[in-house]
């Protein structure tokens, strides 16, 4: 699905607003400081690396974490007078039903719908460094305004897959997938002003999950959506999950593939820097063999590293 020279259109994403927890925000530039770029290009990869979105031009942002005089309250309406010069109004957020910081989340995720779609467009692979799971949204928007067949694999110790009704946190990164989705109660703006329903409850498939809340269980059976718990993984290996996983969402291999990899699919022991580690994940190995498996299919059109902080 690449064209050749096989490209590769990084697209940082220092969001932390789909969640409370700051630092997951800081993950794109830490990858990139730890030789990123070189890495891709030692594998043979073209690799395409502009300076990284900071969303400040979103009204709704709050003041980024690394500025130290920031003020930390994002309440009211807020004059800051930024690097370049200007002064930028900072609006309020205030939930909208359950959901904490929609404008934020919404306004980020356009952006980055657009920002996947173009790089995809061109024929280069875009690899999405987040940020929380929420940019999930965008990132399999972009990919489906290019590839409209292709199919979602989901590694993550959480389905993300509450809806604005059912969501027990507010917070936004339990939800992207039935944003894709169109479950009910996600036709609501800010986000239907740009996002419609782009991915089947048949086009995703999950591996890792380990966390998941009620509503989800409820909505996983309901809409008959495929899952490959840790325990499949115990139960059968992780070459056999993938390969039943691609089975499911991609028999003949043909679709276009994008995998959205929450780091917290891996096990605290590998990965303890991320902001809901879980028990009993995937091994370093594993992990690394799902995205082995997926690559050496040549499927992959479009790949999120998410929450690594
Ligand atoms: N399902 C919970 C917890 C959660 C989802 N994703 C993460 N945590 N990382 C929620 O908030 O919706
Ligand atoms: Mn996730
Ligand atoms: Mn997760």
């Amino acid at each position: 699905f690449l064209k050749e020279p096989a490209t590769v259109g990084i697209v940082g994403c220092p969001f932390s607003g789909g969640q409370k927890r700051a630092g997951v925000d800081l993950a794109p530039n830490k990858l990139i400081e730890a030789g990123l770029v070189d890495q891709l290009s030692s594998l043979g990869w073209n690799v395409h690396y502009e300076s990284q979105q900071s969303y400040i031009d979103i009204p709704y942002n709050p003041i980024p974490t690394s500025s130290p005089s920031a003020p930390s309250k994002t309440e009211g309406t807020v004059e800051t007078q930024q690097d370049r010069g200007e002064v930028v109004q900072r609006l309020p957020d205030p939930d909208i039903g359950l959901m904490k910081k929609p404008r934020l989340v919404s306004a980020v995720n356009e952006k980055v719908a657009k920002q996947v779609g173009e790089i995809a467009e061109k024929g280069w692979l875009p690899l999405t460094l987040g940020g929380d799971h929420s940019l999930a949204m965008g990132t399999v928007a972009g990919t489906k305004s290019k590839y409209p067949d292709a199919c979602l694999i989901w590694v993550d110790a959480h389905a993300d897959i509450n809806t604005p009704l059912t969501t027990e946190s507010g917070n936004l990164h339990g939800c992207p997938v039935s944003f894709l989705l169109g479950l009910e109660g996600c036709d609501v703006a800010p986000f239907n002003e740009w996002l419609s329903p782009c991915l089947k409850p048949e086009e995703i498939v999950y591996i890792g999950l380990r966390d998941i809340d009620d509503g989800e269980k409820k909505i996983l059976r309901e809409n008959g959506i495929k899952a490959y718990t840790m325990h499949h993984v115990d139960k059968y290996g992780i070459g056999k999950v993938v390969e039943m996983a691609l089975d499911y969402v991609n028999p003949n291999r043909e679709k276009p593939v994008h995998l959205s990899f929450d780091v917290d699919a891996l096990d605290p022991t590998v990965a303890p820097s991320t902001g809901t580690p879980v028990r009993g994940g995937l091994t370093f190995r594993e992990g690394h063999y799902i995205t082995e498996a997926l690559a050496e299919t040549g499927c992959l059109v479009s790949v999120d590293i998410m929450r690594i902080s």
